[in-house]
């Protein structure tokens, strides 16, 4: 068996292997990843990008272009390929490993679909957790690719040092744009498919909404590109370096330590709480059985839960 202090050097050193294993046990949240991560936590050395926007969008062909731009500067890229609709890797992300296929013989080059089979804080504790692991194994960026703009989008939208929304024309303008919000996961908006009709249309969509952010918010920029055929993309990578120039490294290592300390306090409540549930309800399952039934509120559940933890910090105190 490895030592812990083991695992954290190799994964420091760049051992494919135990990047990868420790990527598993960070998925499955298996006790020991906390140590683990403890120790890679300070370590860390990249910068995050994530990419989101809807299915189909061409988040995984621009990805791909980015794997070559980063790649072309001898950087080593990590890429998290999350899919909330699959806990289990599989459907949709064959597609992105195939598109991705160029880059999958580059050892430098590290590409992994993401699941949350056992981690406290799903898909978005789990990423940030493999984020982690990329940065401190020296892959710069880590790139984050997230389907949809649900919630999970937004935490990661929170993750990443620089996140870019991806929008193309004729994918139901309703769904994908106008959504009270959404434009706000961006801190660029890509226009893809720019070599396809009503790319003007959706421009001066985007650019009208745009104008509905509250002015106290920073406009995030609009770069029209063809992940197909590379127009637009040196625009989108100079976008990309002006917006890194903004942060400095402190700022991006104290946004991100609050960002995880955040989801950590969220994922440390939950897990007391099911704790709680389990000891005063017999587990959650029955809780919800007596709420369901009416017998007691959810709110009666809260209040017995936070009685029994003031019991539980009096007795300690004695
Ligand atoms: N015409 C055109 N098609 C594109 C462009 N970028 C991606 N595609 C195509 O759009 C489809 C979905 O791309 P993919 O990268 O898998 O999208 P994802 O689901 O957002 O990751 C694929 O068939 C791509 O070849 C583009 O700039 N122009
Ligand atoms: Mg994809």
């Amino acid at each position: 068996m490895t030592s812990t202090a083991g695992i954290i050097r190799s994964v420091c050193e760049g051992s494919i292997r135990a990047i990868a294993r420790t990527l598993t046990r960070v998925e499955n949240g298996s006790p020991d990843s906390v140590d683990i991560l403890d120790g890679l936590f300070g370590k860390q050395q990249g910068f995050t990008l994530g990419v989101t926007g809807p299915p189909g969008a061409g988040k995984s062909t621009l990805v791909n272009r980015m794997i070559t731009r980063y790649r072309s500067t001898d950087n080593s890229v990590g890429v998290i390929a999350v899919d909330p609709s699959s806990p289990y890797t599989g459907g949709a992300l064959l597609g992105d490993r195939i598109r991705m296929q160029s880059h999958a013989t580059d050892p430098k080059v590290f590409i992994r679909s993401m699941g949350s089979r056992g981690h406290l804080g799903g898909l978005s504790g789990a990423t940030r957790d493999a984020s982690c692991v990329f940065s401190a194994a020296g892959y710069s960026p880590v790139i984050i690719e997230t389907v949809g703009v649900g919630q999970a989008e937004v935490e990661v939208a929170d993750l990443a040092d620089i996140t870019l929304l991806v929008l193309v024309p004729g994918l139901g303008d309703d769904v994908q744009s106008m959504k009270a919000g959404i434009m706000e996961i961006g801190d660029i908006i890509v226009l893809n498919k720019a070599d396809r009709n009503g790319i003007d249309q959706l421009e001066s969509y985007v650019k009208a909404s745009l104008e509905l952010m509250p002015s106290t918010m920073e406009r995030p920029e609009v770069v029209r590109i063809s992940a197909a055929n590379g127009e637009g993309l040196d625009e989108l990578w100079e976008a990309i370096d002006r917006l890194l120039l903004k942060i400095t490294r402190e700022e991006r290592k104290n946004r991100s330590a609050i960002q995880t300390l955040n989801g950590i306090l969220e994922e440390t409540g939950r897990n007391f709480s099911e704790k709680l549930l389990d000891v005063e309800y017999n587990g959650r399952d029955a809780a919800e059985r007596l709420i369901l039934s009416g017998k007691a509120s959810p709110y009666a559940v809260g209040k017995k839960l936070l009685a029994a933890a003031e019991r539980m910090f009096q007795h300690d105190e004695c």
